[in-house]
């Protein structure tokens, strides 16, 4: 069977990390979301794969899709997004796809169960999340015990807990349906409308699924995804540890990384390949530090996830923060993650303030920033790729991709 990932989404909300990286390639640990997603389906014997990229890729995207080459059954196919949403994505496949196919939003958290539930079902069939807050998606309603009768965006008074799991198994009918809907209000063709033309006339099972699912949407569920996903990993330890560091608790160390002298790790930590850690660092629970990076001499991390190249090497601390790839903080560089009146921090998501839920909440910063000695960065500011922070400065507003900010 052939098998479609979703991976052309804009993803704004996560700017500025989608500056430079696609969404669907957010790190989780060592790997990213697509790659988990790949390994799946690899091995669930699914030989033909196609991702769904953007043909209007920013260029530092490319470095993270030559990721998928080493997948040899990967093929990858363009979309135009002038034509834009999740049912526009399939157009491109029309040709290819003549039989059942499965269908998977690229950003998505789950576990294998969640793909093999969908091969299981005899019917057209679509992943029904059992949430506790399904209000805040899209819910399914359902006919007759066990089929999709309409999917509901955000009801008031949902009328089931189960929500559009963003997985499906589709035969080429669902191309019918999709030449028939229009622009939603948001401007997209969306597969949900097409879905729920295709359900008035079709059984959809609702295959039921109440394990690990998340949609990675928002800057800090990234920290929230991977912390689900180092619950449930081993300690291990691939690297090299120097004499006189002392770690605690589950801690993952992989090839090739380097613990110098005098530093500390409370686990749950990851620490990535070819990373160097101390003399003396610092580094508390929830650190992801993705491969490749430098922590240096008195830096404090905490519940921070620090993509791939980074560098904090001298006298800084980041706490609940998420450093996009090839960032390199100057020394002294202090990210302050909790407000003087303990509320909630909150983020600039589309030109809208939305709460993080969270009390302690740092900053969001782009691929290959670049700060001066002494930045202080204020909670819940996002930092656009390519900016530089003068020394010293104060960074008090969200700053615009390539600006340099001087306070
Ligand atoms: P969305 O969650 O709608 O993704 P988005 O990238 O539009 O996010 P944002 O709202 O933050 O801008 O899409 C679900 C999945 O489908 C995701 O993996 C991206 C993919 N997708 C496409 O491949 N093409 C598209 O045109 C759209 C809208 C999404």
């Amino acid at each position: 069977m052939k098998s479609v990932i979703l991976a052309a989404g804009k993803g704004e909300r996560l700017d500025p990390l989608t500056q430079t990286r696609p969404k669907a390639f957010m790190p989780i640990l060592g790997s990213t979301v697509i790659e988990r997603i790949i390994s799946f389906l690899e091995e669930l014997s699914i030989k033909d794969i196609i991702v769904v990229v953007s043909k209007d890729l920013p260029v530092e995207y490319n470095e993270f899709i030559y990721k998928l080459n080493k997948f040899s059954n990967v093929k990858i196919v363009m979309q135009d997004t002038r034509l834009y949403g999740t049912a526009a994505a399939l157009l491109p496949l029309r040709s290819e796809i003549n039989d059942s196919f499965l269908l998977i939003y690229g950003d998505l958290l789950i576990e294998k169960e969640a793909i093999e539930n969908i091969l299981n079902s005899e019917y057209n069939s679509i992943l029904g999340v059992e949430v506790n807050n399904p209000k805040d998606y899209g819910v399914l309603n359902i006919r007759d015990q066990k089929f999709l009768d309409k999917i509901v965006e955000k009801p008031e008074n949902p009328m089931s807990n189960l929500i559009n799991g963003g997985i499906y198994k589709l035969d080429q009918k669902i191309f019918d349906y999709i030449d028939k809907i229009g622009k939603s209000i948001r401007g997209e063709y969306e597969l949900p409308d097409a879905l729920n033309l295709m359900a008035t006339e079709n059984k959809i099972e609702v295959v039921k699924y109440n394990k690990t699912w998340m949609d990675i949407g928002k800057p800090w569920e990234i920290i929230d995804a991977n912390k689900k996903i180092l619950d449930v990993e081993k300690s291990k330890n691939n690297g090299e540890v120097e004499d006189g560091v002392v770690i605690k608790g589950k801690v993952i160390i992989e090839n090739n990384a380097k613990i110098l002298h005098g530093t500390y790790i409370e686990g749950p930590a990851y620490i990535g390949s070819n990373s160097l850690i101390g003399p003396n660092s610092y580094i508390r629970p929830y650190s992801i530090i993705c491969g490749n990076n430098r922590i240096g001499a008195s830096v404090e991390i905490k519940e921070s996830v620090i993509m791939e190249n980074t560098k904090v090497p001298h006298l800084s601390y980041v706490g609940d923060s998420v450093l996009a790839e090839d960032v390199n903080l100057g020394a002294g560089t202090l990210i302050a993650n909790l407000r003087f009146d303990e509320k909630e921090v909150k983020v600039n998501i589309k030109g809208e303030k939305i709460t993080t839920k969270r009390k302690k909440f740092g900053a969001i910063i782009g691929g290959h920033v670049r700060t001066g000695i002494n930045v202080t960065i204020l909670p819940g500011i996002k930092i656009g790729a390519y900016a530089r922070i003068y020394p010293g400065a104060i960074v008090n507003r969200d700053v615009q991709k390539g600006e340099f900010f001087k306070s």
